[in-house]
């Protein structure tokens, strides 16, 4: 049996969430159009008759000054260095600049394995295409470069196959049925988050954090409570969350509560969803001590 560890690299909005729900076949960590989604390492694993491979999904790469991207970039560095292997994702519509250059010295400087894949193929015309693998054949000239599309599922099986064939022999790290490590209230939190960003434009969805403050799992009566906050910067933008006449407070909920119902087939589900201000959270080493630990 094989079994590797594969961090998952590259600029926000390559598609490294999506390939990582795509390969373990479930929705592990959250996605949006918007970049810089995901803040936290987040392992999916996915094991077959070859063994298993643990993915850790990293916040994309961003080169900014802001002190929460600071933290998310230190996210992504640690994982360079702890990982078998690097998958790094690049997405091939956008012309690699300073950004890319910076993350693929990165990935050479942290001395493990790669493949490389050049994203989102469904959507790329060839020119694009062929100017993305020449950037990443003349930075890996040993490397796999491989064309895939994680959200149609295109090109995913040659991605394990190149990984498969860098892993080396070991023992599962994980139960062979095992998807993900995440806590529950990670997961909670991380869902409203997702459908909280899903009804927002433009910078908004970097304002908001989310916190679970309470659950409750009655198994003998298959009940499930829920209290969660989603926190703001400020008070002038709790409006927006809001919506007008709640309408889209009420379209969070009533997805955040789908997703969270498919968690406990059965229960009866009781989600209780409030919006506060928390002034510069995000310049708040103790919330983004809690948020990056
Ligand atoms: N057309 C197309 N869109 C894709 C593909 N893969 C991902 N996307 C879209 O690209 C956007 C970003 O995808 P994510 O998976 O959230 O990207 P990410 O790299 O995890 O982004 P961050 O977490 O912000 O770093 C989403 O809207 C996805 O649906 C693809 O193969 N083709
Ligand atoms: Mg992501």
């Amino acid at each position: 049996m094989k079994s590797a560890t594969v961090s998952v690299i590259g600029r926000p909005s390559s598609g490294k969430s999506t390939i990582v729900n795509t390969i373990t076949g479930m929705k592990v960590s959250i996605t949006s159009p918007t970049p810089q989604t995901t803040r936290n390492k987040i392992r999916g694993i996915y094991t077959d008759s070859r063994g298993q491979l643990v993915f850790i999904d990293t916040p994309g790469f961003h080169l900014s000054e802001k002190e929460i991207n600071k933290r998310m970039q230190d996210v992504t560095i640690s994982s360079l260095s702890d990982s078998d292997m690097i998958l790094y994702m690049i997405d091939g519509t956008r012309k690699p600049g300073k950004e890319e250059e910076t993350i693929a010295e990165m990935v050479k400087k942290a001395g493990v394995p790669v493949v490389a894949v050049v994203n989102k193929s469904d959507i790329l015309s060839s020119v694009q295409c062929e100017d993305a693998k020449a950037f990443l054949r003349s930075h890996f000239p040993s490397a796999a470069v491989l064309t895939a599309s994680a959200s149609k599922d295109e090109g995913i099986d040659e991605v394990l196959i190149e990984l498969f064939k860098l892993a080396d022999e070991g023992e599962l790290m994980y139960d062979e049925n095992a998807y993900t490590d995440q806590d529950l209230e990670f997961r909670l939190s991380e869902i409203i988050r997702e459908k909280t960003i899903s009804t927002l434009s433009d910078e908004m969805p970097h304002v908001i954090y989310v916190e679970i403050e309470d659950t409750e799992y009655n198994a003998e009566r298959k009940e499930v409570w829920v209290r969660a906050v989603i926190n703001v910067e400020r008070d002038g933008q709790k409006g927006m969350i809001v919506g007008k006449g709640g309408s889209n407070i009420r379209r969070i909920r009533k997805e955040s509560f789908a997703e969270i119902k498919r968690i406990f087939p059965g229960s009866k589900l009781t989600l209780d969803l409030r919006v506060k201000a928390d002034p510069n959270w995000r310049k708040s080493g103790k919330v983004l001590s809690k948020l990056f630990r």
